[in-house]
């Protein structure tokens, strides 16, 4: 066996045997009934799988989002599964997700899949899944604005100890003007015009939701348009607001860049798109915020290297995820690599995006067999300078990767 193999099944080992902190879902905590959601038609309906359906489906999109779920399932199956080969990514994770179920996707027609998923009892069936995928934590995405959510945050319940949260603030950043009534509504203190009253208001809203919801970070997403220092209410929100909210908390902040929204509105949570960000933005907010942590992913494929560039000159600057359309076994690969290589271990190659429970199971299987790959690469190349890699050290450099290291930076 050679060098490289024999690394592999060690790290492939150790990688499986670790439990990851999914840094990055958009999954609930049990307590929110029906927003945690699970099974083959929530699989299938994904609006990852709805973007590609659409490339065969030759029905209106109104018909579409007309039609009940069930419907709009059987019409992807059928486009996706059986009309054409499920050779997209996301296509085998709905496979690899029924294959670790012990679910014959070819044998089994959509209703005896549906009563299978039907039958399970959730509670147990959610620790399931969790331990199928070796995930020990999920941190949700939590936002003040989602009116599906934010009742039972007032209201208060019991925490499942497995979810964590995360602030999200989008619509605070991307659209303020919407945002001052609301929250004004809310009981604070804020105006359309930017000024210290304005700032003090949006750090208490921002001070109260993170202790409502114990959340470990905030969190936002960002146009390709985005420049940091610029006269637009984002940056100065951001300046005056989000990040002396942030130093006073010692948390950091995650910037999601590169998100065109809404590309194709006819598509809905579908139809977004992507563009390359001006990463100067970026490195003024590290610069300029030395005591401020930046969590950042980029959605564009064209600015991994740069980002990974910005981040062996700022230590204030983690690195995260494959996001969404890098989410894809060629570009983690490529990114991952890239990372060991010019970070070492002081990043976080992935997060599961999950939108739904069983996403984590297909999500955490290929991306831990892609990092296994890479990082069996480094340590055989260590091996050649005649460095002898421990199984202690694969360990310990596994667990930062799986959450260690942002832990570390994030504070936690
Ligand atoms: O990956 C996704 O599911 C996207 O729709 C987005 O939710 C993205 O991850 C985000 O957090 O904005
Ligand atoms: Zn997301």
């Amino acid at each position: 066996m050679s060098a490289s193999t024999i690394f592999l099944d060690r790290v492939t080992r150790v990688l499986d045997s670790t439990p990851v902190h999914d840094i990055h879902t958009h999954l609930y905590d049990p307590a929110f009934g029906s927003l945690l959601l699970y099974g083959i038609d929530e699989l299938l309906v994904y609006h990852y799988l709805v973007s590609e359906g659409f490339r065969h489906l030759e029905i209106p999109y109104d018909r579409f989002w007309a039609a009940g779920k069930e419907t709009q399932a059987d019409w992807i199956w059928r486009a996706l599964f059986l009309e054409h080969s499920p050779v997209s990514e996301s296509c085998r994770g709905v496979l690899t997700t029924l294959h670790a179920l012990g679910l014959e996707a070819r044998r089994q027609d959509l209703t005896s899949l549906r009563r299978w998923f039907a039958e399970q009892s959730p509670r147990e069936y959610l620790t399931r899944v969790l331990d199928l995928a070796n995930v020990q934590s999920i941190c949700m995405t939590n936002s003040p604005f989602d009116p599906e959510e934010r009742p039972l945050w007032d209201q208060g319940f019991q925490r499942d100890p497995r979810f964590s949260a995360a602030l999200r603030i989008d619509p605070l950043l991307v659209s303020w003007q919407t945002v001052v009534p609301q929250l004004r509504d809310w009981g604070y203190e804020v105006s359309a015009e930017l000024n210290t009253r304005t700032a003090d208001g949006v750090r208490r809203f921002l001070a109260d939701w993170t202790e409502r919801i114990g959340s470990r970070y905030c969190m936002v997403s960002l146009p390709p348009s985005f420049r940091f220092p610029a006269s637009t209410e984002t940056a100065w929100l951001i300046e005056h607001a989000v990040l002396p909210h942030c130093r006073e908390q010692g948390q950091a902040i995650a910037l999601m860049m590169g998100v065109k929204r809404a590309v194709n509105p006819q598509l809905r949570l579908a139809g977004d798109g992507v563009g390359l960000s001006d990463l100067m933005a970026l490195q003024n907010l590290c610069a300029g915020f030395p005591d401020n942590k930046f969590l950042v992913t980029c959605l564009a494929r064209e600015n991994q290297h740069e980002l990974v560039v910005l981040a062996r000159k700022f230590r204030n600057l983690h690195p995260f995820g494959c996001w969404w359309f890098t989410n894809t076994p060629q570009l983690i690969e490529e990114i991952t690599r890239m990372r060991l290589e010019l970070l070492g271990t002081s990043f976080t190659p992935q997060h599961s995006d999950a939108r739904v429970l069983e996403h984590v199971i297909y999500k955490w299987r290929h991306s831990r067999a892609i990092l296994a790959k890479c990082l069996a690469e480094r340590y055989t190349d260590l091996e050649r300078a005649g460095w002898q890699v421990s199984e202690q050290e694969i360990r310990r450099d596994c667990g930062e990767l799986l959450g260690g290291a942002f832990g570390k930076f994030s504070g936690l």
